[in-house]
C-alpha cells in the first residue's frame, strides 16, 4: 500500500464537520453546514463530503468522538487511494481531500490532536472567515484590521506551528489575495514568529489603526450637517446592490460571502434632500468577537449613523435567524437603540410551498406566502420584541423590495426621504437653508 502523504495539489478540496446537539438539531446543523460550504466556496474550496455527529457537546480533545474521527480518516484515505489509482492509470484524477473544516471554533489542543490524526489542513469556521477577509481586504485599514484579527486568533494557538505540515502559500504581511485556502494573510515567516513578536505586531497594528481612526474621525466630522444612514445586514443580502441602485455608486457586489469589507460612503439626494449613505461589512453567525473588535473603525460608520437600514434577504430559508444575528451584533456594537428600518430584499426570489387542503401536518415557514409574511412583519412595527418572529428589534418601517428587479424602489426612496427629513429637522433645527428647500 502506498504511504499516506500530503501533496499540494489536493489543497483545495474540503470536507466539512459539524455537530448535532441538544441546542442545535439536525435541520439547524444542515443550515450551518450549508453556510459553511458557501464560505468554503467563497474561499475557493470545493466541498466533497460532510460529516455530522450527534453528541451532547464537542469533545475537548478532538471535537468529534474518536470513532467519527476514524471515519473521517478512512474517508480521506480512500480518496487518496482513489487518487493514486487514477494517477497510475493515467486518467484525470478527482481531487483528494486537502482540508477538513469544522463548523465551530477549535482550541489549540483540538487542532493539534485532529491534525495529528488526519494529516491534512485543519480549519475552523473562524479561520475560514478570517481567510476570506484576508482575501477581500482592499484598503490599508481593512488589511491592518484583518491582520490584527488573525494574530489575535493565532496567539492562543501557537502550538499549531509545530506541525508536520509544510506551510506554503501565505502572502507576506497583511492579507494578500493569493495563496491557498486557510493560508492567506500572515505568511510562513510570520506564522513562525514567537509569541513576543506577535504581541509586538499586535501593538503596532493597534497603533496604526488608531492613527487611521483619528484621520477618519476628522474626515467624518468634516462631512457637514448631513444625516447619516447606514445599510447593515447579514452578508450577501444585497446591501451593495441597494447602495449602487440608490446612490448610483459602483460598489463591488457578487453572490459570494463578504463581497464588501470596506465601508463606502456616498452623498446622495432625494428631492433636494442631501444625506450620506454608507454600505458596511456584512454580519454572519458565529462571527469571531475578535473580528468585530478589530473592525471597530469600519463599524464606527454604523455606530455613528443616525438611521440604520437593516437589509434582509427574504428569499433565504434562514432569514429570521439572520435577522436575530444582525440584531445581536448591533446590540454588541451598542447600536440597538438607533432608529431602524427593516428592508426585505429579493422579493423576486421568494418561494413558498402551497399546502394541500387535506394536509394536516403543521404549517411551517415554507408554507407561508409573501403576503402573510408582510402582514406579520408590518404588524409588529413599533413594537419592542416579538414572539411570533423571534425578533427583538423595533422598527420604524418595514419595506419589501427587489434591488435587482427594481421593485418598490420608489417607495423605498419615499420612506427614506421622509425619515431622513424628520431626523434632519430634529438634529439641525436651525438649518433654515435646508428647511426652506423642502417646504
Ligand atoms: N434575486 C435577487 N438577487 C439579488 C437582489 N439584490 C441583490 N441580489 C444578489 O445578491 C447577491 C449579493 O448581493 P450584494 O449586494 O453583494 O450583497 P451584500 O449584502 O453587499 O453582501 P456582502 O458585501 O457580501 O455582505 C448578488 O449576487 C446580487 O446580485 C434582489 O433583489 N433579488
Ligand atoms: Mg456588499
Amino acid at each position: 500500500m502506498k504511504e499516506f502523504v500530503i501533496s499540494e495539489a489536493k489543497a483545495e478540496t474540503a470536507v466539512l464537520v459539524g455537530l448535532v446537539t441538544k441546542e442545535q438539531d439536525e435541520a439547524k446543523t444542515k443550515e450551518y453546514l450549508d453556510e459553511l460550504e458557501f464560505l468554503a466556496d467563497t474561499a475557493g474550496a470545493v466541498t466533497v463530503k460532510r460529516f455530522t455527529q450527534k453528541v451532547g457537546g464537542p469533545s475537548q480533545t478532538t471535537y468529534v468522538g474518536s470513532g467519527k474521527l476514524q471515519e473521517i480518516k478512512q474517508y480521506i484515505k480512500k480518496c487518496q487511494d482513489d487518487y493514486d489509482d487514477w494517477l497510475e492509470a493515467g486518467g484525470e484524477a478527482p481531487q483528494p481531500v486537502g482540508m477538513v473544516i469544522f463548523d465551530d471554533e477549535l482550541s489549540a489542543k483540538q487542532i493539534r490532536n485532529i491534525e495529528q490524526e488526519l494529516k491534512v489542513k485543519i480549519l475552523d469556521r473562524t479561520s475560514l472567515i478570517l481567510d476570506i477577509f484576508a482575501m477581500r481586504a482592499q484598503t490599508a485599514e481593512a488589511k491592518a484590521q484583518v491582520e490584527l484579527a488573525q494574530h489575535r486568533y493565532m496567539l492562543p494557538r501557537l502550538q499549531r506551528l509545530w506541525t508536520h505540515l509544510e506551510r506554503q502559500g501565505g502572502g507576506s504581511g497583511s492579507g494578500g489575495g493569493k495563496g491557498s485556502v486557510g493560508l492567506r494573510g500572515p505568511g510562513e515567516t510570520q506564522l513562525e514568529m514567537d509569541r513576543r513578536i506577535i504581541l509586538q505586531r499586535i501593538t503596532l497594528l493597534k497603533q496604526r489603526l488608531a492613527e487611521i481612526d483619528k484621520q477618519k474621525t476628522t474626515q467624518r466630522k468634516n462631512r457637514g450637517r448631513l444625516i447619516r444612514v447606514a445599510l447593515v445586514g447579514y452578508t450577501n443580502v444585497g446591501k451593495s446592490t441597494m447602495m449602487n441602485l440608490l446612490a448610483k455608486s459602483e460598489v463591488f457586489a457578487e453572490n459570494k460571502l463578504f463581497a464588501t469589507l470596506d465601508t463606502t460612503v456616498r452623498k446622495m439626494t432625494i428631492d433636494n434632500l442631501p444625506f450620506l449613505l454608507a454600505d458596511t461589512v456584512g454580519f454572519i453567525r458565529k462571527l469571531p468577537s475578535d473580528l468585530v473588535e478589530s473592525f471597530k473603525s469600519t463599524l464606527d460608520e454604523v455606530r455613528e449613523a443616525d438611521l440604520l437600514v437593516h437589509v434582509v434577504d427574504i428569499s433565504h430559508p434562514d432569514f429570521e435567524e439572520q435577522i436575530r444575528v444582525v440584531e445581536e451584533t448591533l446590540m454588541e456594537l451598542g447600536c440597538a437603540e438607533k432608529p431602524q428600518m427593516l428592508v426585505f430584499n429579493k422579493i423576486d426570489a421568494y418561494t413558498w410551498v402551497e399546502k394541500e387542503e387535506d394536509d394536516l401536518t403543521p404549517m411551517t415557514r415554507e408554507n407561508i406566502t409573501l403576503e402573510e409574511l408582510k402582514r406579520t412583519w408590518m404588524g409588529k412595527l413599533g413594537r419592542q420584541g416579538d414572539k411570533e418572529t423571534g425578533s427583538s428589534g423595533h422598527y420604524l418601517e418595514c419595506l419589501f423590495i427587489s434591488a435587482k428587479k427594481k421593485e418598490n424602489i420608489d417607495e423605498l426612496r419615499e420612506v427614506l426621504y421622509r425619515r431622513v427629513r424628520e431626523l434632519h429637522v430634529q438634529k439641525y433645527p436651525y438649518n433654515d437653508f435646508l428647511y426652506n428647500d423642502y417646504e
